[in-house]
């Protein structure tokens, strides 16, 4: 079998050059699917892997805009629609600028796996641009968005693709590209996820892929007959996920002392609690400020520079209990996976996408911590958003109390799901294997029956 991966891995790299972190998640998927070919060689005779690798359709295009001078400026908008299989294509937008067409196959590659192990029908997407919102003024996010979706339309639907929020794309722009698709389009569907409460939106969408994480966590340490309560945590990033992730630790007990954005990080050894969780809410949403300022204001914290010449990130060097990385990919290097288990930390739950190295992974496994990754720990925001799609096409609206009980629920399965597959694969307790077969196997039967597409 090792042969099958290391030649599998060789035709990716050089069929797919450059694209360092799609070769990367697609390498992890394939050594644990690896165990299923042992068994299953049936899903390996059918090319399942080199099927989905490949994907169905990928759109580059212009988006010219003007911004508040009256200077014409150009972005690169993609989409990448990598698997239909269990559903129509469902994926987030990110704008950043450090995206490529590497990083959106990378990602949309994760959101097939992510997916499937919501239960909810929703095949796997990803998309966006290099446009960067951090300092634009309403009107050229405005602006951007309408000329973005002025090509991007002409690609998605409700029952097509139904893109949402990721980086930099929060309830502003997914307002602005609605506003947008609704006019050229001529309807008012479910067609993006994340919309307003009264405009066909879910309770919860915000709070979702946070306050999922934290439960998926929960169940991990259950395991384990622990709680989150009296546990100190680190939690990177300071945006959607990491503002909601702090919200539900802090209501389980938990203690945060880490928050975080590009330029640097705050360690408030105090605890972040929910005044300054507030704080960090109204500073970022609203006036979309750096998280410097919290040092600013709370005397007792510390603002740490971001020091890229640096092999490690002083976030992950406190001593702690439990990571949350909810910032963005491969922010834990292998020397921070080595920081981490040496300042203590039992429990790491990714909300990002795929925040830790290989190499971190790995010493995360070897060590026996409890280990979730991303496509497992962060799936309450795809989960929420397919019951989105489910609200809309019942023209109907659940309440706040429903969508709780119902991410709860789907994360408890999904926790479950990861430890059954891992089980019965022969690696217990291991959440990468779990989470890669389970959320292989439904979408390959799901292609097996459909023929060769
Ligand atoms: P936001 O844009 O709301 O927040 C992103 C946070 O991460 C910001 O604090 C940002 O800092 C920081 N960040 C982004 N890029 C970098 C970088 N290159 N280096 C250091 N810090 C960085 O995004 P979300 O909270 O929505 O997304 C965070 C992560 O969670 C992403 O990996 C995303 O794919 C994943 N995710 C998102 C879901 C969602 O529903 N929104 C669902 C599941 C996963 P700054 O402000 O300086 O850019
Ligand atoms: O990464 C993610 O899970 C998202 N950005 C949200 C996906 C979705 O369709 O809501």
């Amino acid at each position: 079998m090792i042969d099958y991966v290391n030649a599998f891995m060789a035709r990716l790299q050089a069929a797919n050059p450059g694209e360092a972190e799609f070769h990367q998640a697609v390498a992890e998927v394939v050594g644990s699917v690896a165990l299923v070919f042992d068994r299953h060689p049936e899903y390996r005779a059918a090319k399942i892997l080199e099927r989905m690798v490949e994907p169905e359709r990928t759109v580059i295009f212009r988006v010219p805009w003007m911004d508040d001078q009256g200077e014409m400026r150009v972005n690169r908008g993609y989409r990448v629609q990598m698997s239909s299989a269990i559903g129509p294509y469902k994926g987030g937008l990110r704008f950043h600028p450090s995206v490529n067409l590497g990083i959106f196959k990378f990602l949309a590659f994760e959101q097939i796996f992510q997916n499937s192990l919501t239960t909810l029908p929703m095949g796997g997407a990803k998309g966006g641009s290099d446009f960067d919102p951090k300092g634009k003024s309403n009107n050229e996010v405005m602006r951007f968005c309408q000329s973005f979706m002025g090509e991007l339309f002409r690609h998605i639907g409700p029952d097509r693709d139904i893109p949402a929020g990721d980086i930099g794309v929060g309830g502003r722009e997914i307002g602005y590209l609605f506003g947008q698709y609704k006019r050229l389009a001529g309807e008012f569907s479910g067609v993006l996820t994340g919309k307003g409460l009264n405009w066909g939106g879910v309770h919860f969408r915000p709070q979702s892929s946070g306050y999922g994480c934290v439960y998926f966590a929960a169940e991990m340490l259950a395991t384990r007959g622990e709680t989150l309560a009296g546990k100190t945590c680190l939690v990177s990033g300071s945006g959607n996920v990491s503002q909601y992730a702090i919200e539900k630790i802090l209501q389980l007990g938990g203690k945060v002392v880490t928050v975080s954005d590009s330029d640097g990080y705050i360690f408030d050894e105090e605890g972040i609690d929910a005044g300054k969780l507030a704080y960090v809410m109204e500073l970022k949403n609203l006036r979309r400020g750096r998280i410097k300022a919290y040092a600013d204001k709370y005397k007792g914290a510390v603002f740490t520079p971001a020091d890229r010449s640096r092999a490690d990130n002083p976030l992950w060097g406190h001593e702690a209990d439990c990571a949350f990385p909810c910032a963005t990919q491969n922010e834990i290097g292998a020397a921070d996976a080595e920081n981490l288990l040496r300042g203590g930390v039992r429990l790491v739950a990714e909300g990002a996408h795929r925040p830790t190295c290989s190499e971190g992974v790995a010493l995360f496994l070897d060590s026996g911590i409890l280990y979730a990754p991303g496509k497992a720990a962060g799936a309450g925001g795809a989960a929420i958003s397919g019951l989105e799609m489910a609200q809309n096409g019942m023209r109907t609206n659940w309440t706040k109390e429903e969508m709780d009980r119902r991410l709860a629920g789907i994360m408890k399965n999904i926790h479950a799901a990861c430890l059954q597959y891992a089980e019965r694969f022969g690696t217990p307790g291991n959440y990468v294997n779990g989470a890669n077969i389970g959320g292989f196997l439904k979408v390959a039967d799901a292609m097996i029956d459909q023929g060769l597409v």
